[in-house]
């Protein structure tokens, strides 16, 4: 006989106090199994269209909790609509014939069980596990209710877990608010949240729809990832995360645009470039981009700028213009030879990380026969001066 756990919720993200409470009941409750249950939640419900779908909780639920003994069930999301807890336990009654079934509910939860449809039913089925806070002076009001509720007492026990401090609500704002959430939500949970752009405002989720749909699924998701990586060097380097954000979101969003398209773009906005840009195909998009970025969204000048120098680079970039340069080269989707390395060199200094992306640029196409663009030079040059040491003999 096997013992499981269930634990249901809606999980609008799941959170560091979610991940600690499953792995403390399942040595608590020295579980074979323990089973996440997220709920279906009604998109109209939420309201916010950048509120995260079912197939979007789930995902982060399965990237939470990669452990042997956790497993996340879709019963409730495949279903659809409003669930009924009973309807679960007997789902997981039928498949687990013979183990011993618990499910969890936390303080709130327990003090209105007696009002859960066919609550008694549920409790023929399987164990309530009632969690309590540690912290709290009196036992939650656990022993009043059971008192008043002798039926469902016989049927429960109670467990005492000092819960982490954070709230889906809490977790939703500050992903908004592009504060450091790592502490927050586990690290793959953090990553994908932003890489599909949820919980953000709708001006963002916007752009990020127009961006997907100008672009190949692949492309799209460069962008995404640069997108994050751009928000985390801004964490790291004291940038403005939501700007170098959408940066990211916007840097290659008329990449896919032929030649032909690309020099009908300048033409037909007015956008000024050299003749030698205008033969450089692969420049045409930080040229365009920026234009674009700016016509359709007018994010602000540093953005724009970001954008128009993400290929190139020049001199005397700001802090922003760097940190999206650097992006592009490290972010997760990258996997050419070197790029750990390149990702390392940027963990210490944006700099070191442009001068060494610059060479390998510059290598490339000179190996190539390909010409290089003047800001490329100079911006090598310039890094190169500011990162080598003084009394270096050149
Ligand atoms: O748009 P991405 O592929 O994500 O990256 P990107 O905008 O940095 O573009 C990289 C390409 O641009 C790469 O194939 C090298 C090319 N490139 C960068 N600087 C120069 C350049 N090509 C020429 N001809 N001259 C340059 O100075
Ligand atoms: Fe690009
Ligand atoms: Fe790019």
């Amino acid at each position: 006989m096997k013992r499981i756990g269930l634990f249901g919720g809606s999980f609008d993200p799941i959170h560091t106090g979610h991940v600690r409470l499953a792995r403390f009941l399942v040595d608590a409750l020295a579980l074979d199994r323990l089973i996440v249950v997220p709920a279906a939640v009604s998109p109209f419900k939420t309201g916010a269209p950048a509120g995260a779908s079912d197939a979007d909780r789930l995902e982060l639920c399965r990237l939470a909790l990669p452990d042997e003994k956790i497993e996340v069930s879709d019963i409730e999301i495949e279903k659809g609509g409003v669930s009924y807890w009973i309807d679960t336990v007997r789902a997981f009654a039928s498949q687990y014939p013979g183990d011993e079934l618990c499910f969890v509910v936390g303080e709130d939860q327990l003090l209105q069980f007696h009002k859960w449809r066919d609550y008694r039913e549920i409790l023929s089925f399987a164990t309530l596990v009632a969690v309590r806070r540690e912290t709290d002076e009196g036992d939650g009001g656990f022993a009043a209710y059971f008192a008043a509720h002798p039926e469902i007492a016989a049927r429960s026990k109670a467990l005492a877990f000092e819960p982490f401090p954070v709230s889906s609500t809490e977790v939703r704002a500050a992903v908004g608010a592009f504060a450091d959430v790592s502490a927050l939500v586990p690290p793959a949970v953090e990553t994908a949240i932003y890489r599909r752009g949820l919980y953000l405002d709708d001006e963002i989720v916007r752009m990020i729809a127009d961006v997907k749909s100008r672009l190949s699924e692949f492309r799209f998701f460069h962008s995404m990832c640069v997108a994050d990586a751009a928000r985390r060097l801004a964490l790291r380097y004291c940038g403005d995360p939501k700007s170098a954000y959408i940066a990211g979101v916007l840097h290659d969003a008329t990449k896919e645009l032929s030649r032909k398209e690309g020099l009908a773009y300048m033409d037909g906005h007015g956008v000024c470039a050299t003749d030698m840009e205008r033969r450089l195909k692969k420049l045409h998009h930080a040229i365009t981009g920026a234009d674009y970025a700016k016509r359709v969204y007018d994010p602000g000048d540093e953005i724009v700028s970001a954008i128009r120098y993400h290929t190139t680079g020049k001199t005397d970039m700001t802090p922003l213009e760097k940190i999206l340069f650097v992006a592009d080269f490290i972010s997760d989707d990258r996997d050419y030879p070197g790029a750990d390395g390149m990702r390392r060199r940027a963990e210490g200094s944006l700099e070191l990380c442009m001068e060494e992306g610059l060479r390998f640029t510059i290598e490339d196409l000179a190996k190539e026969g390909r010409p290089i663009h003047p800001d490329t030079v100079a911006c090598y040059n310039q890094v190169l001066l500011q990162t080598i040491r003084k009394e270096q003999e050149l």
